[in-house]
């Protein structure tokens, strides 16, 4: 866990991995399994994929997954994937130690290492303001607190991608499947999916949008006020199109994870700190049992483990 030296330190850890996130959505990324644009980052299927949901500041539960995986030794090859879903601060105590925990494993491990942007990282796009980091910021910096969050924090939000696909395995994102009317947008949806500054509406459903079992309708509006609820037939609708099997997300409260519409989407979370009636997990699973999910288009939930 990261051990706070001094403001100037996490200053430069916040700047480093903005500007090497910021390179890779400019120019793209590539590595042996992968390569990324903008919003958008597409991978081959890794030897091992470890992903990790919401954590909202809870720092324990971060540290117990980093032991558990045994991260250094995970993360030294660079075919094995650590992926975060979003979400990281807010609720929790230690929102400040997360996100600098995970912006020094990004910055150390910049290809396997990935970083998804959660609705709690979004304050400049939505009508949406800040539980409890910015005053957690002021506690711990006083007016130092504000500048870091505004000149460091949220330009670091701005550059972490949305969407991960793992060709013919899953999509990974924080909320949910939008709503697409019109049926062009998957003749190029990599392109599509690449820019969302763009496209707010988009953003936004991708960032909010929950899994609901809905017999009579596609879609209905989402309790939360923004974002949607989204039907089994939104789910194959998307996995059809994109020739995946999964979706993984986070997003919603539940003990470590839980499953929707047949088993095709995975819901993982991973908090407890401020959530005590919840558990947290993470998905672990290696090359071979994803091809063996694949086949039998569920059993992922055989590969959640809980801390
Ligand atoms: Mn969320």
């Amino acid at each position: 866990m990261y051990n706070f030296t001094s403001f100037e330190d996490a200053q430069q850890t916040l700047i480093k991995t903005k500007n090497l996130q910021d390179e890779h959505k400019l120019q793209g990324f590539f590595s042996s399994i992968g390569m990324s644009s903008g919003d958008y980052v597409n991978l081959q299927l890794p030897q091992n994929l470890v992903v990790v949901g919401d954590l909202h500041g809870d720092s324990y539960s971060l540290t117990k997954i980093l032991d558990k995986i045994d991260y250094r030794k995970y993360l030294s090859n660079e075919e094995n994937i650590l992926l975060f879903l979003g979400d990281y601060i807010d609720r929790g105590r230690f929102s400040f130690e997360v996100l600098l925990t995970l912006c020094k494993l990004k910055t150390e491990f910049p290809l396997n290492v990935m970083l998804l942007r959660g609705n709690h990282e979004a304050y400049h796009t939505f009508p949406f303001s800040s539980f409890t980091f910015d005053s957690e910021l002021n506690d711990r910096f006083g007016k130092k607190g504000k500048v870091f969050y505004s000149d460091y924090v949220v330009p670091l939000f701005d550059s972490m991608p949305i969407v991960c696909e793992i060709e013919s395995f899953a999509i990974l994102l924080h909320g949910g499947l939008p709503i697409i009317k019109d049926t062009r947008f998957f003749d190029n949806y990599k392109f599509n999916l690449s820019d969302l500054s763009k496209n707010t509406l988009l953003l936004g459903e991708l960032l909010w949008n929950d899994p609901r079992e809905l017999s009579d309708v596609k879609w209905q509006p989402s309790k939360r006020g923004l974002g949607k609820y989204f039907g089994e037939r939104i789910t194959d609708e998307w996995l059809s199109k994109l020739n995946c099997s999964f979706i993984i997300r986070g997003h919603e409260p539940c003990k470590g994870y839980k499953t929707n519409h047949s088993s095709k989407v995975m819901t993982i979370f991973s908090s407890k700190e401020p959530y005590p009636k919840f558990e947290s997990g993470y998905l672990g699973i290696s090359y071979n049992n994803m091809l063996k999910c694949r086949e039998q288009k569920s059993l992922l939930s055989n590969f959640m483990k809980l801390v």
